[in-house]
C-alpha cells in the first residue's frame, strides 16, 4: 500500500510541528506505516488539483490505493481502524477512544482556534484587549474540565489511543500562550505524548522540510 499525505511547503511555524499534517504523520508512525509527503504551496492548495482532494484548499490530505481523504481527524481514524496500535480491541473502549478524538477537535480545539484568530487575524482590531481575556478563559474552562477528567492517569482512557494523539496535538498549540503551563497535569500529559518515539519520528520528518530545503528562512 502506498500512502501519500500533503503538508505545507512552507509552514508558518517553520517546523514546530503545529500544522495538522503532524497528526497524520504521528498516527502513521505509531502504526508503522511508511508514507511519502507531497509538499504544497499556498497557491497550489487553492488550485483545482488540490481542491479535488481537499474541498477547502487545506492540508493535510491522505491518499492510498483507491482512496483520497481530508480532515485530519477522519484521516487519523481511518489509519487507526486499518492498523493495530491506536484503538483498543474491546468495542466499548474503542467507542470511547473515538469519542475522545471528537472531543479533541469539536470541544477542546475550537476555543484554541478562536485564540489564534483573535491574535493573528483580528489582532489589530480595537476590541482585542477586551476580547482576549474572554477567549483565554473559555480555554481555561475546557482545560480545567479536561484535567479533572485526566486526574493522575497517564492517558485519557486506559492505554494510549488515537484519542490521546488528537488531544495532545490540539493542546500543543497552546504552549506558547503559557495557558497550558497553568495545568501541570495536562502539560505533563502533552510531554508524555511528545516523548513517544513515534511522535519524535513524525516531528523530525516535518522538521526536515525546513532543515533540508536550501532556500528557507
Ligand atoms: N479541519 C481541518 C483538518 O483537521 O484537517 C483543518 C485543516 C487546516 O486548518 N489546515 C491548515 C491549512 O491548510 C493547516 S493546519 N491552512 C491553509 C488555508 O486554510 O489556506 C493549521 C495550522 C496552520 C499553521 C500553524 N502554524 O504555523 O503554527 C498551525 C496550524
Amino acid at each position: 500500500m502506498t500512502i501519500t499525505i500533503t503538508a505545507f511547503e512552507r509552514s508558518p511555524d517553520k517546523g514546530q510541528g503545529l500544522a495538522r499534517d503532524m497528526r497524520v504523520r504521528w498516527a502513521l508512525e505509531e502504526v508503522g506505516q511508511p508514507y511519502t509527503t507531497r509538499l504544497v504551496s499556498f497557491r497550489a492548495m487553492k488550485e483545482p488539483a488540490h481542491l479535488a482532494l481537499q474541498p477547502f484548499g487545506q492540508i493535510p490530505t491522505y491518499e492510498e490505493d483507491g482512496l483520497a481523504l481530508f480532515e485530519s481527524g477522519a484521516i487519523v481514524l481511518h489509519i487507526a481502524e486499518r492498523h493495530p496500535g491506536l484503538l483498543p480491541d474491546d468495542a466499548n473502549a474503542r467507542a470511547r477512544a473515538i469519542a475522545w478524538m471528537f472531543a479533541a477537535v469539536a470541544t477542546v480545539e475550537p476555543p484554541i482556534l478562536e485564540r489564534q484568530v483573535a491574535l493573528f487575524a483580528e489582532g489589530d482590531r480595537n476590541w482585542r484587549a477586551e476580547r482576549m481575556p474572554l477567549v483565554d478563559n473559555r480555554i481555561r474552562d475546557r482545560l480545567g474540565e479536561l484535567s479533572t477528567r485526566l486526574g493522575d492517569a497517564e492517558w485519557l482512557d486506559g492505554a494510549f489511543s488515537a484519542g490521546d494523539l488528537m488531544m495532545v496535538h490540539v493542546l500543543i498549540r497552546l504552549r506558547a500562550s503559557g495557558i497550558l503551563a497553568e495545568y501541570p497535569s495536562l502539560a505533563a500529559y502533552v510531554a508524555r505524548g511528545e516523548a513517544r518515539p513515534a511522535y519524535q519520528r513524525a516531528f523530525s520528518a516535518q522538521r526536515a522540510v525546513f532543515t533540508t530545503a536550501p532556500d528557507r528562512d
